[in-house]
Formats: C-alpha cells, structure tokens, sequence
C-alpha cells in the first residue's frame, strides 16, 4: 500500500468510525512516511471542504512519552469541522473509542514562521480547551508511527473563551486543571504536565510544524497538550474542565454507547 492508500484507508475509519488494525502490522512506516500519511488524510478533508485552523501536540507529558518510549512530542493537525462549540454536545457514535483530556489553547495574533526567536510574541490570546482524541486502531493499541499517520488521534477539540495572552501570561505556566463528568471530578493536574510549562509548547509547535512543513498563519489556533491522563467518554454526561485562572469549558455527550 502506498502513502494516499493508506491515508484512505484511516480517512475511511474516521468517516466509519470503525476500528481498524495498525497500519504498521501490514507495513512498517519511517516517521517520516507517517506524516506523509498524515499529511495525506488532511488532504483529503481540505479537499471536502475541511481547511485546516491549527495544530496539536501530543506526548506532551513526560509520563505519556516514557510510556510510548518516545523522547520527542508528536503534531497532528486541527481542522474547523472537527470543533465542536463550548457547551454543544457530540455525538459518540460518529468516533471509534473517544476519550477527552483538558487542554490549554493559544491563538496566533500573527503568522509564527520557523525563524521568528520569540515564539511567544506571536500568541494574542489563550483558552482553556477540551481535546477528544479517538484512535482509530483497535484498542487504542498503536506504534509511533501509526498515532503520527492517524493525525495524533485528533477526533474533536472544543475551546473555552478566548483571554488576552498579555493579561493572562503569567497564569499559563502552572495553573491547576480539573475535568469533571456531572460535576463529580474525574482528574486533577496542572498545566505544568504539558511539557513542564505549557508555555513551551507554542515553541514546540513551532518547531514541529517547521520540521513536517505545516504553516502557522495568524489566526491559528495551537492545542498545547494534555494537562491530565485521557478519560473515556460516556454517554449522556457534561464534561467539564476547568483551568485556574482561564475559566472553563465544556461538551455534552450524546448517542453511542460511550
Ligand atoms: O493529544 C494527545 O495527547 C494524543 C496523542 C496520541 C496518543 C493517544 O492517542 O493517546
Ligand atoms: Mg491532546
């Protein structure tokens, strides 16, 4: 199989939400294949109307690295159909196995280029913000490589309400993060899990984007990374996460059977 069969193949899954096995027990991927996979999938859905708005970090946890014996984050592209409006509800059954993690997201003010030497200039605003990741492999069971094709699991991200960066700074790097299901609290962690400052992970993104060739015009929003282990959905539920100092943000479940 080669690179757009592949990348047809996981756009099918996504479109079925229908588990499929790793692509890597068929054929094994260089990393570098990966993001062609990757880049391929996101062709596709630009090519039914679905533009790309940003970019996500994943692994961003060293907890979360260790375990997948990565040393190095991963970047998965965000597309505008794939938000889902604070409050809204999502429908389970159009993914696979989803699970939600709390997030913080940034907004560029300005294009942020490979060159520019302070990242963090280019940021006008910060959110709290949700990520639903849904593998696409049985089991949530997957290689490197194969997370990388699969667009890092990106299933769905809901943001919070959009906060001036230069009043909300100095609360980014170490605020406290819960995600609540009905009100009862599920996980708690801080936004230092992202890379030990979430601050970092504007510079990260930069750099990953320059590395697999992604643009980073204004207006692009970066999903920094999980600020706590992922929870499986469940239907039926408000799932809440809150991030010290920038409010909240939520989704409802809806259909499926979680
Ligand atoms: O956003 C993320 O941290 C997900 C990265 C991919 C790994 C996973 O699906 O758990
Ligand atoms: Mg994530």
């Amino acid at each position: 199989m080669n690179i757009e069969e592949l990348a047809a193949r996981l756009d099918e899954a996504v479109r079925d939400a229908t588990a499929i096995a790793q692509l890597s027990d068929e054929r094994p991927l260089t990393l570098d294949e990966a993001y062609a996979v990757q880049r391929a999938g996101i062709a596709l859905r630009v090519g039914r109307g679905d533009p790309v708005v940003g970019v996500k970090l994943g692994f961003t946890s060293e907890a979360k690295a260790r375990q997948m014996g990565v040393s190095d984050v991963i970047i998965g592209q965000l597309t505008a159909g794939t938000e889902v409006t604070d409050g809204a509800s999502v429908d389970l059954a159009t993914m696979v196995h989803p699970r939600v993690e709390p997030e913080v997201a940034f907004r560029l003010g300005v294009e942020l280029s490979p060159e520019n030497d302070d990242p963090l200039s280019t940021v006008a605003e910060v959110a709290p913000a949700l990520e639903i990741i849904d593998s696409r492999y049985r089991d949530f069971r997957f290689s490197l490589e194969d997370v990388v094709a699969d667009n890092t699991s990106a299933a769905r991200y809901v943001l919070g309400e959009w906060l001036p960066f230069a009043q909300h700074r100095g609360r980014v790097s170490d605020a406290e993060v819960t995600l609540a299901f009905d009100g009862e609290p599920r996980e708690h962690g801080s936004t230092s899990a992202i890379l030990g400052d979430a601050l970092l992970a504007v510079a990260a993104a930069q750099r990953m984007a320059a590395r697999y060739g992604l643009p980073l015009p204004a207006g692009s929003v970066i999903l920094a990374g999980a600020a706590t282990a992922a929870v499986a959905m469940e239907p039926g539920v408000l799932v809440e996460a809150t991030v010290e100092g920038l409010g909240g943000v939520s989704v409802r479940s809806g259909g499926g059977d979680g």
